[in-house]
């Protein structure tokens, strides 16, 4: 039986297989995404971003372990774009999750920065649509951090949950920007300590003034303590309630359906440049002459384009 007929009978090592092996861009890794691309899509994914240890892992830990209770099979991709490792167990101290590895219903795998050519959220999108084949009903995707490629890396989500602690203060204002935008529900965890309330006001603050086509929920939890859990399972099922009645699920799908193409001709562009002895040849002539000034790089690109065209 091959790989993906395992995986179609929710076979985690062969899940693990199909990962390692698009993550790799080993040969056969296309054949493997057209297939599952045209079997996926019926996963809801969930991506919980944040800054460094403000609880992401351990907010995601208690809301599998939440929602475990009603059967659902979950998945857990912990992406480090930060970490060289990927794979195994080698960002178990950064997932704190390790219990949940004996439930057969749970699947967790950790992505870091190696061996990604075409980018580590290519990567993590190739390992949803894996898992979502294999039968996992919910996804959730932690990333750290709150930069571009985390952004990039939430992006896919459906649902993206941003997880800040009290006492971030001038870093919420140096981040805002990024973090209101990405946002469809904030939780301020660490609710225990000093200031939570605090942090509550400033974020609503914030998104009074940044631009959503529905006003994110913010929600306290104190995630080591299980608190607060209930309302962010709720605050997600109302945010999916509102994609599915709003149009908005189908209409997002078909935004990540779009740069997915728009990414693969980026790639194929580049590949027809540099694969081409031809084109190669000319694009060295041209950087010594962009180099020295003698021509602009628009016009260097342009005469690249019309060579691959011709
Ligand atoms: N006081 C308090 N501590 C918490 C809470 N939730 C998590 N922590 C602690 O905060 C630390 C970081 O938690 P993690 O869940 O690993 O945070 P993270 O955001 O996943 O961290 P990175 O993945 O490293 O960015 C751990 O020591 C947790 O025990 C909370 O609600 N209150
Ligand atoms: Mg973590």
């Amino acid at each position: 039986m091959d790989l993906i007929d395992q995986l179609k009978t929710g076979n985690k090592r062969a899940a693990a297989k199909l990962i390692t092996m698009v993550e790799n861009k080993l040969p056969g890794y296309e054949e493997v995404l057209k297939e599952v691309h045209k079997l996926s899509g019926g996963a809801y994914v969930v991506g919980i971003t944040g800054p460094p240890g403000s609880g992401k892992s351990t907010l995601t830990d208690k809301l599998v372990k939440n929602l475990r209770k009603s059967g659902k099979n979950i998945a857990i991709i912990a992406v480090d774009p930060t970490s060289p490792f990927t794979g195994g167990s080698i960002l178990g101290d950064r997932i704190r999750m390790n219990d949940l590895n004996l439930d057969p219903g749970v699947f967790i795998r950790s992505m870091g920065s190696r061996g990604h050519l075409g980018g580590l959220s290519e990567a993590t999108r190739a390992a949803v649509k894996i898992l979502d084949v294999m039968g996992s009903e919910v996804i959730f995707v932690e990333t750290v951090g709150v930069g571009q490629s985390e952004v990039e890396i939430v992006r896919n989500a459906d649902t993206t949950l941003m997880v800040l602690v009290p006492g971030l203060g001038d870093d919420i204002q140096a981040i805002k920007a990024g973090i209101m935008e990405i946002g469809d529900i904030f939780v301020i965890n660490k609710a225990d300590i000093d200031g939570s309330n605090r942090t509550k006001r400033e974020v609503e603050m914030n998104l009074d003034l940044s631009h959503h086509e529905r006003r994110p929920r913010v929600v306290m939890a104190v995630a080591i303590d299980n608190k607060g859990i209930d309302e962010v399972v709720e605050a997600i099922h109302e945010h999916r309630d509102f994609l599915v009645s709003s149009g908005k699920y189908h209409q997002n799908r078909a935004v990540t359906a779009k740069d997915e193409i728009l990414e693969i001709i980026q790639v194929q562009t580049l590949k027809n440049v540099l694969d081409n002895p031809r084109v190669r040849e000319q694009l060295e002539e041209l950087t010594q002459q962009v180099a020295s000034r003698t021509m602009d790089p628009y016009t260097a690109g342009k005469h690249i384009m019309d060579n691959i065209q011709s």
